[in-house]
């Protein structure tokens, strides 16, 4: 990473909640350059507000699903932000829990637009610079839904088994060139998702009803941890779950 004495320039999108707002506080910790994303521009200005005190933040209200938006403005950071270090590709979503049959198409699409399209377009946005500096991280949020399915998860979980094997075949190409890749792919955590996915405050609280699960400093953590290991290790993937989740058996119908 950067020398000894200049601040590593990390960026966090979907920074307005939950994991990516809890990332760019453990960052900020550590008295970093921040560039933070979101579409939600009032929380980022509160953000960076708060943020100020140890590190220099960069606000960028930023729709990931907008290409033009996106390769504008992370070409045009200002000259103090423009060389990341590190990309922490968070934005994302899952929109309902209905069967596939029953499932809303343009919930599918936003979701893929999201969670694939925008974190790609993201990526290559960033990745050239860190090559030609032979240094950086990119760290992509997984989930555990991109390895084993649920009942409906259909999209959702594929989405994220997209960004598990994207992950990896970035590794298989920038291996060597000093740019790190890793997958952290969190289980059950009490952020805005379950409100996001149902759009019910109340039936997003059953969700973590008698569970302890995680919370956004959990993933924040391992996303830090992951980045401040020394520069020949590379942590590829890296997945997380609260105690009391595990995985489902198999699903036997009989007749
Ligand atoms: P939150 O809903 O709290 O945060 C999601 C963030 O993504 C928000 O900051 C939101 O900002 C941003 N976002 C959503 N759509 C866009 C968009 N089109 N452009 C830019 N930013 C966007 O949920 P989490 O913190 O839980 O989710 C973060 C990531 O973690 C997601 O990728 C999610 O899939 C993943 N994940 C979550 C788990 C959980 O149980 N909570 C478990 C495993 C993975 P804004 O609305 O302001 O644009
Ligand atoms: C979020 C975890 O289990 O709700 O990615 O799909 S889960």
């Amino acid at each position: 990473m950067p020398g000894m004495n200049t601040p590593m320039t990390v960026l966090v999108t979907g920074a307005t909640s939950g994991f990516g707002e809890a990332t760019a506080e453990r960052f900020a910790r550590d008295g970093v350059r921040l560039v933070i994303a979101g579409r939600r521009a009032d929380r980022l200005e509160a953000l960076a507000r708060r943020l100020s005190t140890t590190a220099s933040v960069h606000p960028l209200p930023l729709d990931v699903r907008d290409r033009a938006a996106v390769e504008k403005a992370l070409s045009t950071l200002p000259a103090d932000f423009a060389r990341l270090d590190v990309l922490v590709n968070n934005a994302g979503l899952a929109l309902g829990l209905e069967p596939a049959h029953r499932a809303n198409l343009d919930e599918w699409e936003q979701m893929i637009d999201t969670n694939n399209r925008g974190l790609v377009v993201v990526t290559r946005q960033v990745i050239p610079g860190m090559v030609e500096r032979g240094r950086g991280h990119v760290v992509n949020v997984g989930s555990v839904a991109g390895t084993y399915p649920y009942p409906g998860g259909n999209v959702y979980g594929a989405t994220k088994a997209f960004v598990h094997q994207f992950s990896l075949n970035l590794r298989a190409d920038l291996v060597g060139s000093g740019v790190r890749v890793t997958c952290v792919e969190p289980g059950m955590a009490d952020t805005e998702f379950s409100l996001v996915r149902f759009g019910d405050a109340e039936k997003a609280k059953t969700v973590y009803q008698g569970v302890a699960p995680l919370v956004g400093a959990d993933i924040a953590d391992a996303i830090h941890w992951v980045v401040t290991r020394p520069p020949h290790v590379n942590v590829n993937v890296l997945e997380l779950m609260p105690e009391q989740q595990a995985f489902a058996p198999f699903a036997v119908k009989r007749r």
